[in-house]
């Protein structure tokens, strides 16, 4: 922002990401819904955001849980169709509150008509060459056309059956064999897209989350990774699948649509760590913010944190653009649990609130952060991640950080759902963590967030950069440039001297002019 426009809506905004499944069912089928959602927006808006983002609820099989998306313009009778997410965008907007959708451009379900038709269709025709289908390799195609491998596990391609029954071509899938990749070189693919920027745009979405933005563009002739034994559900940079150059084109013709709509936000989920590359998809004419995974991936550590911090404003610098903050989200398991898990990584994901919500740009939140929910150590007969699968069983997915809200009452459901059997069940312990315990408690983590995220919005906060100040090892401290606000926080393990100031929140216990391990403060 360089000239003296007014800032954007989104540049200093708190979005509180709401996976659909897991929020509140409204209709008794055990499944979180929209008027699941639009039932607790008091709720949200009592936390104090700007906005939620709602994971994908367009129409799916729900293979990856709505990721795999059969009909990208309707939203899935499961979650309440249509009218329901007009009844939610409605609702939200009477509070205030904006509406960010999940739009995945990567690849579609295999149901949708599209993938469908290019089965039917065969080798060589238009409707093939809308996903990337090549034969195999090895003289009767056996083998698959390079050795690419799914994010979720095994090969990243599957052979189909050609429909006069013979074994033959290959299709390319990043993830589950029902998400077959689109061909983003072929202009029908785009065409189609910005319908659905607009279908959902002209009903009064306020903007969207892009699934993998660094995923569209595969490189010509699809060269072979070099290290094909990559972790499982891990992404890095230097990997031909992601991050091609021309990546960058589709982002300014996805731009130029949304320009349309100036109030809108295009968000990207961009897995890429090497700042000037993270930083091209922020450019004047791309995305407005790309998730920054870095303080996401640092350990419970000052240097690491510190590191992450560091990188994150620089790589924003470089454009221009807003920086962006998060500590988890429905991939990556819960901070309490990274941290340490129980009352040590409940203290610390705490004092990283705190951390979080001292820096300059957005921040996202994810649904049962603030009321400080762990993983969940699931049984293996409930897990539903597709990776459990195809993992062959060695990895367990994502399952742990879905688990459902817990609202009210001493039980499970705790008032998710009048149905006591749940998607995923929810631990009987989390008695003592419902909405409904935590408002009648001062102390708890859910009074606690919603404390930080109100004084958020003061000028102490305003500012876009930070300096930081001198600290004992192990301990991290910094000013907000402008605003002024302090924030310390200590990682070591032992007591560290409180900054000079007035006390304004604490993320545990702080007396006597002492910092107490495994916490935070704010000053001013
Ligand atoms: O995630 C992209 C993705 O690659 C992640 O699974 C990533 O590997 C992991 O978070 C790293 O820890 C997006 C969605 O967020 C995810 O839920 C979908 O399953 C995936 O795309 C496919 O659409």
């Amino acid at each position: 922002m360089t000239d003296s426009s007014p800032a954007p809506w989104w540049s200093r905004a708190i979005f509180y990401q709401v996976y659909p499944r897991s929020f509140a069912d409204s209709d008794g089928d055990g499944i979180g819904d929209l008027d699941g959602i639009v039932a607790h927006l008091d709720y949200v808006d009592a936390l104090g955001v700007d906005a939620i983002w709602l994971n994908p609820v367009t129409v799916s099989p729900m293979v990856d849980h709505g990721y795999d998306v059969a009909d990208p313009r309707d939203v899935d009778p499961l979650f309440g169709g249509l009218d329901a997410l007009d009844r939610l965008i409605a609702a939200a907007h009477r509070r205030g509150i904006k509406v960010t959708m999940d739009l995945v451009p990567n690849h579609t379900s295999s149901q949708h008509a599209w993938f469908k038709a290019a089965l039917a269709a065969g080798p060589g025709t238009a409707q093939r060459a809308r996903y990337i289908f090549r034969d195999g390799t090895r003289p009767r195609g056996t083998r698959p056309p390079n050795n690419w491998v799914s994010v979720f596990g095994g090969p990243a391609w599957t052979r189909v059956t050609e429909p006069d029954g013979t074994p033959g071509q290959w299709y390319l899938h990043l993830f589950d064999a029902e998400q077959p990749d689109l061909n983003w070189d072929n202009p029908e693919v785009f065409e189609d897209f910005e319908k659905t920027l607009r279908f959902w745009l002209d009903r009064g979405v306020d903007g969207f989350r892009l699934d993998v933005a660094h995923g569209m563009a595969k490189p010509p002739g699809l060269p072979d990774m070099k290290n094909p034994d990559i972790e499982m559900l891990k992404l890095d940079d230097d990997d031909p699948r992601f991050n091609h150059d021309n990546v960058h084109d589709i982002h300014r013709a996805i731009r130029s649509v949304l320009d349309d709509y100036p109030h809108a936000v295009a968000i990207g989920e961009v897995w890429v760590f090497n700042n000037e590359q993270f930083a091209k998809y922020l450019r004047a004419d791309e995305l407005h913010l790309g998730f920054n995974f870095r303080l996401l991936r640092a350990e419970f550590d000052a240097a690491e944190i510190r590191h992450a911090i560091n990188n994150s404003l620089a790589a924003a610098a470089i454009e221009g653009a807003t920086p962006t903050w998060t500590l988890s989200n429905h991939d990556v398991g819960r901070e309490v649990t990274r941290y340490g898990g129980g009352s040590v990584g409940l203290a610390r994901a705490r004092a990283m609130a705190l951390v979080m919500l001292a820096l300059p740009g957005a921040v996202f939140i994810y649904n049962g952060e603030e009321l400080g929910l762990a993983n969940v150590a699931l049984p293996d007969e409930v897990l539903q991640d597709p990776v459990w699968e195809r993992s062959g069983h060695t990895e367990r997915g994502r399952d742990g950080c879905r688990v459902p809200m817990p609202w009210r009452g001493d039980a499970p459901p705790f008032g998710f759902s009048a149905n006591p059997r749940t998607w995923l069940p929810i631990p009987p312990g989390w008695a003592s963590l419902t909405v409904e315990r935590q408002l009648a408690d001062p102390v708890s983590t859910l009074a606690f967030y919603r404390r930080a995220l109100r004084l958020r919005g003061g000028p102490r906060f305003a500012g876009s950069s930070i300096a930081w100040l001198p600290g004992p090892v192990g301990a991290l401290a910094f000013r907000v440039v402008d605003g002024g606000l302090v924030c310390a926080l200590n990682a070591g393990s032992k007591p560290t001297p409180l900054p000079e100031g007035q006390l304004l929140l604490s993320s545990g216990p702080v007396r006597g002019g002492v910092l107490p391990p495994d916490t935070a403060a704010w000053l001013v």
